[in-house]
Parts: C-alpha cells; structure tokens; sequence
C-alpha cells in the first residue's frame, strides 16, 4: 500500500483483521519528516506504526495514548521550539530514530527495529532513505510540510507545493521490490497532493505504477467533494484541480486500474468507467471496524 498517515493506518489496520499482517507491505511517505530539537521524527511512520501496534492516540489522531507532556511543557517554558509537540512517551521513539541514524542506521532499519519491537506484522517501508521534503508557497511566504500543517492549522492560501529532493531521491531497494512484486498495489485514502504524489515522485515509482496499472486499486479520499479529515479538498481547488473524486481519478491518470468509491459519490461511476478503468462503489468510512474490514475485503476482492 502506498500510504500517508491516518487514512492509510486505518486501511492497514482493517487489512490485517482479514489477512495475515506478515503479506501486508506499506511504502510510506516521508515528505512530512523533520529534523526538531535535534530528533528525527517521521509523523507518517510513526502514525502507522502506532495505530497498527494499537497504541494511537484517537483523540489527537496523532501520537501516542495515554500521552503525557511534561517535556515540552518544560521546553516552553525554556523558550525552545515546543510548537510541534512531542509527547513524553512519543519522545521515546525520536530518541531511538535518531541514535540510530547517528550511528549509521538507514531509516528502513531504523523503521524495522521499532516495528519489530511492538509488535507490528506488516512490513513498513520508508520509499527511500534520502531526504525528500514537502513544501508549500503560500500566501504567508514558503512554508516547511509541519509549518504549514500544524503552525498555520493548513489555513494559508497556497500556490504551490514542492517535493524537494524527490527526483534525487533513491528509491529504496526494499520498496522497489516489494513494488514490483506484489499481487496488488493499493493506493491509501490518503491526500493525493502531499501524501501520495512524494512517494511517486521518487524516480522508480510511477513507472512500475505504470506498468503495473492492472494490479492497482486506490480508494478514493474525497467523499462528495470533501475530504474526511485534512485539507486535500481545499488544496485540490487552490492547484486547480476538480474537488470531487473525478478529480483525484484524473490527478492518477495512468496509474489506477480498479477505483474503490464511496456510495455517496456512486453516481460519478460511469463518468469514471469512461475513462477506461473499473469502479467498485462501498462504503469508503472506516468508522467503526466492521466498515473498515468490509472496505479491506473490497481491496482485496
Ligand atoms: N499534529 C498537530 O496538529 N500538532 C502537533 O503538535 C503534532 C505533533 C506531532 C508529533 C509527532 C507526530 O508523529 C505527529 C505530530 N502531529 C502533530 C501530526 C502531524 O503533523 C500530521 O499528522 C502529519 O504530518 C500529516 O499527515
């Protein structure tokens, strides 16, 4: 599975109620991380990891439960860079990443230790082990992914959203082959614009997606011209996309053989089996887990 952070996890999750966790691979985007206080964090990772260890915080939808803050209530207080929270259990996570890293660890085996440890069967792989960032041009000037995320609550006007260091970005080898090898390639219901595109952007990627086009199954994240949770719908108007699935069909042309929609959207169906590819309508809401696993039985049927 091609995935970003929650809408992905979710997906993941459900997939792993219906078939072994151990034939589960996700390539995850790694445009949102960010070098903070001297920690690597890497929030898409870490929301998979923790949702499928069952450890997400559902409240914040990041992060981890049971949460507790003294640190950066602590860092505030000392005037340092405590916007971006990272929560005292949570903590525990950056301060392994980034020792490892330091010690030479690529972030696929930095993600495999972590993993391993609680007890997540599906294999997560970083898309590449080099820097890629997302970043925005906005009306309040360039913006880094966790900036404009967070520090501007994603309530800018943006004119642009750059993926730097995505085209000398090397595809990892672990990623590529499970790319190529898979029996099905799904894309998340995750934001098109700054989830998805900075994994196909990385040289490799929407070639064997290309290639691959038969096997491929993604599931729409605009329900009605809305996007359940973030700003993918606001971002698909302000880039002069159409803000409706029809939209998204077309911001993958090329590389979708089967699109999963929702039932609220079922009468765009035909418009998009004109475009030559095949259309399932379900119910695309993982709000409760009976949903969420008939959604994973659709993926895989
Ligand atoms: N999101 C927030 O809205 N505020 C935060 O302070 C915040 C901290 C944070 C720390 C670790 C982490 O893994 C994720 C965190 N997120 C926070 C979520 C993150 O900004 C977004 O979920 C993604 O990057 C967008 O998918």
């Amino acid at each position: 599975m091609l995935s970003g952070g929650v809408g992905a996890a979710r997906l993941l999750r459900a997939l792993c109620d219906v078939i072994d966790p151990a034939q589960v691979v996700a390539v995850v985007n790694v445009g949102d991380d960010l070098v903070l206080n001297g920690l690597t964090i890497c929030p898409d990772l870490d929301t998979i990891t923790y949702t499928l260890a069952r450890m997400n915080n559902d409240d914040l939808g990041w992060g981890l439960r049971d949460e507790t803050w003294r640190v950066m209530d602590e860092l505030a207080a000392l005037g340092g860079e405590a916007w971006f929270r990272l929560g005292d259990r949570d903590l525990a996570t950056h301060l392994y990443r980034s020792q490892r890293l330091n010690d030479g660890a690529t972030k696929t085996e930095v993600t495999a230790e972590l993993t391993q440890r609680l007890g997540v069967g599906v294999r997560l792989l970083p898309v590449t082990n080099d820097q890629v960032a997302t970043e925005f041009v906005t009306d309040q000037g360039r913006l880094t992914f966790q900036e404009y995320f967070v520090r501007h609550h994603h309530d800018v006007v943006v004119s642009s959203v750059e993926i730097v260091g995505a085209e000398e970005a090397r595809l990892s080898d672990e990623a590529r082959r499970a790319l190529e090898d898979a029996d099905r390639l799904v894309i998340a219901p995750s934001n098109p614009l700054i989830s998805i595109d900075p994994i196909l952007r990385v040289p490799g990627v929407r070639e064997i997606l290309l290639e691959r086009r038969e096997h491929v199954v993604a599931v729409s994240p605009i329900i009605q011209g809305a996007a359940l949770k973030g700003p993918a719908d606001r971002l698909l108007r302000e880039l002069g996309h159409e803000v409706s699935t029809l939209g998204v069909v077309d911001f993958y042309e090329g590389l979708v053989g089967t699109w999963i929609i929702d039932e609220a959207d079922a009468a765009l169906a035909e418009a998009i089996r004109a475009r030559g590819v095949r259309v399932e309508v379900t119910t695309t809401i993982m709000a409760d887990r009976a949903n969420a696993e008939r959604l994973a039985k659709v993926v895989l049927s």
